[in-house]
């Protein structure tokens, strides 16, 4: 007989989600913590278990995801950000360094990291992945949040 594990959608224990969510990029980011949010509570995530830090940009984003992590206080932690490309290599840096050490602060932890931030070439783009006509990214986040912590408590 095979075993499947996998992750539900319905919590049965309460969850303590961390986010981290940048300033830079605020109106579009903002517009991502709402979609996070409305899908936590909607999935039963209580407001009381609920933290979120706020950091200056994305690069920033690794350091403070790493220690929430770390702290044993959260079972997954959602990183909300949005880098937009301009007319400079800036925007490999700062999308390089945030989703490498957001992928690291996982692997070192062993709590999930959510990645909702958005790497996009125009605001455009990122307006359309926030809660126009491609969705929700922090919306997203959520669900896998919930379907990470369903699932690593099934292991
Ligand atoms: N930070 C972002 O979150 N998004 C961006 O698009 C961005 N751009 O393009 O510059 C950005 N830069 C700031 C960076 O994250 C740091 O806060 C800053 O360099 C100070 O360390």
């Amino acid at each position: 007989m095979i075993t499947i594990i996998e992750g539900s959608m319905i919590l049965t224990a309460p969850a303590r989600i961390g986010i981290v969510a940048s300033r830079f990029n605020h109106f579009i980011v903002d517009a991502l913590e709402s979609g996070c949010l409305d899908a936590l509570r909607r999935h039963g995530v209580k407001d009381d278990g609920i933290t979120i830090a706020r950091v200056p940009g994305a690069f920033e984003m690794p350091v403070v995801v790493q220690k929430m992590a770390a702290s044993g206080k959260y079972d997954a932690v959602i990183a909300l950000g949005a880098v937009i490309r301009g007319s400079t290599p800036h925007f490999d840096h700062v999308a390089g360094v945030c989703s490498r050490g957001l992928a690291s602060a996982a692997s070192d932890t062993g709590v999930p990291v959510i990645f909702g931030v958005l790497t996009v070439d125009s605001i455009e783009q990122a307006i359309e992945r926030a809660g126009t006509k491609a969705g929700n990214k922090g919306a997203e986040a959520a669900v896998t949040a919930i379907e990470m912590i369903s699932l690593l408590r099934g292991l």
